[in-house]
This record gives C-alpha cells, sequence and structure tokens, in this order.
C-alpha cells in the first residue's frame, strides 16, 4: 500500500486562544489569519480525495489546532502520545475519546514525551527524531508501540534549533524526500532534495495521494518540486508566526 494513499483526516477548528500558540519569534497571528488559512487547508484536504472531520475549537489549548502533535495514526491503529510541552499535554486526554471512535487499536505512550510532529513515516520505516519535545524514554517506547502495530520504527537525532524533525523534512514520493541541508544526511536509501537557501520552511510539506501541498511563498521550492505530483500552494504566513507548517493541522490515514 502507497504510504501515500490517505482516505481520512481529522482537524480542528482553531480557538481564538490560537494567537497566544507557542512561539520562537515575538509577533502574534490573527485570530481570522489563522483561520483563512485552517479553512484553505480543509478545503485543500478534501480536494485531495480525503474526508475530513472538523473537530470543535478547544480555547483552553492555543496550539490545539496543531492536533499533529498528540497522536499518530496509522491503518493498523492509532497511538495517544505525549506532548513534551507543558501547555499542550492535555491535548492527548482531549483526542483520545475521538481515535477510540475510530480505531479498533488505540495504545498510549505511557513513558516520556513524544510529540507527532517528530515522527516521519517512510515507506520502509518510521522515523523518531529526539527534539525539545519528544524526549529519549518517549522515543524508544514510541518505536515498541508502532512495532506493535507492526512497523520498524528507529530514533534519530534532530538539529537544536529545530523545533520538530518534520519542521525540517518530508516525504516528497516513494523515492525522495524534501529536507533542509542540516537533514540531508539522514536519509538511507532516499533521494535528498534539499530546500533552497531561504526557503528552509518549505520543507514542512505535506503528501496527500497525488497531491502535494506546499507554502505558497516558496516558488523555488515549487520549481524543484513541479512535476512530482500536483503541487497546491498554501497561505502560511500566519500559522508560521506560531512555529507550524502544514502536516502540523491535520491527523491523516488510509481507513
Ligand atoms: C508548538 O510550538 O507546539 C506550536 N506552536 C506549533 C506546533 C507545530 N506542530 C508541528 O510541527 N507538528
Amino acid at each position: 500500500m502507497s504510504v501515500f494513499a490517505f482516505e481520512s483526516a481529522i482537524i480542528r477548528t482553531p480557538a481564538p486562544s490560537v494567537v497566544d500558540g507557542l512561539r520562537v519569534g515575538e509577533e502574534s497571528p490573527t485570530y481570522e489569519g489563522v483561520l483563512t488559512e485552517f479553512s484553505a487547508y480543509a478545503a485543500a484536504l478534501a480536494a485531495a480525495g480525503l474526508t475530513v472531520e472538523t473537530l470543535e475549537p478547544l480555547d483552553a489549548y492555543p496550539d490545539s489546532v496543531f492536533v499533529e502533535d498528540p497522536a499518530f495514526v496509522l491503518p493498523e491503529g492509532a497511538i495517544v502520545l505525549k506532548p513534551g510541552a507543558c501547555s499542550r499535554m492535555g491535548e492527548a486526554t482531549e483526542i483520545a475519546p475521538v481515535l477510540r471512535q475510530r480505531f479498533e487499536r488505540v495504545l498510549e505512550l505511557d513513558e516520556g514525551f513524544a510529540d507527532g510532529g517528530d515522527i516521519l513515516i517512510l515507506p520502509g520505516e518510521i522515523l523518531i527524531g529526539l527534539s525539545a519535545r519528544t524526549d529519549k524514554l518517549g522515543a524508544r517506547r514510541f518505536c515498541e508501540l508502532a512495532r506493535a502495530l507492526g512497523r520498524k520504527a528507529r530514533i534519530v537525532e534532530t538539529p537544536p534549533g529545530v523545533l520538530h524533525l518534520k519542521t525540517a523534512c518530508a516525504l516528497v514520493d516513494e523515492g525522495s524526500v524534501i529536507a533542509t541541508p542540516a537533514l540531508a544526511g539522514l536519509f538511507e536509501g532516499l533521494d535528498v532534495i534539499e530546500t533552497p537557501p531561504g526557503e528552509e520552511k518549505a520543507a514542512n510539506l505535506l503528501r496527500l495521494n497525488n497531491t502535494i501541498l506546499l507554502g505558497a511563498d516558496y516558488p523555488r521550492t515549487a520549481d524543484l518540486l513541479a512535476g512530482r505530483a500536483t503541487l497546491v500552494p498554501l497561505p502560511v504566513a500566519e500559522i508560521r508566526k506560531i512555529d507550524a507548517g502544514l502536516s502540523c493541522m491535520s491527523l491523516r490515514w488510509k481507513s
């Protein structure tokens, strides 16, 4: 089965508190701006062939629109993760019942911390990156749980200063990844397309079926990817202010 064969997605409407989302920089996004980007993203998932379910906003959790982080999903089952940022820990409790309604097997990370943004599915294996959010204990436990679901998983280092592994890389097709130069050495047996200077944030793109969702502000990356799939440029200027990209706003799987 292709790793890009997706049928279902869960997203969560951003709450007004999203303007207080965690970030390294100073600038806050506007609520209207995030909503506009979220709506375009939701429409793009549907246009790529996915059935999209939208969860209610959670104002108590400013970053809860980034549903990728408290959970990990596969056709074989789901794993409730433990987000590594204090303000995000409760998001796991919120997403757990949603997963139990949709997946027969739901496992729970019961040791350490791990964010879904640090987990990259490749054709032959899953990578989990150590970061400020994902510790060794959580990463090791994740690998065991992935194995219980029938998948091989391996721990890698995420370079300092990179929020999540997938902030800086993504699978583009069965044989290629896109990555910032700092991550280019991680991938054995895959071609690496390096992000052009100044477009490092383009690496957080999202391939779904035959569509690649790509930030709209990365024209040189778009040129590099032309012809590999249908490229859909999406606005990301607001979510980028809170250190997010295109993988973060959904959980996707083949049901
Ligand atoms: C955070 O710092 O947790 C959010 N402001 C951004 C999360 C982005 N998620 C992701 O890369 N998977």
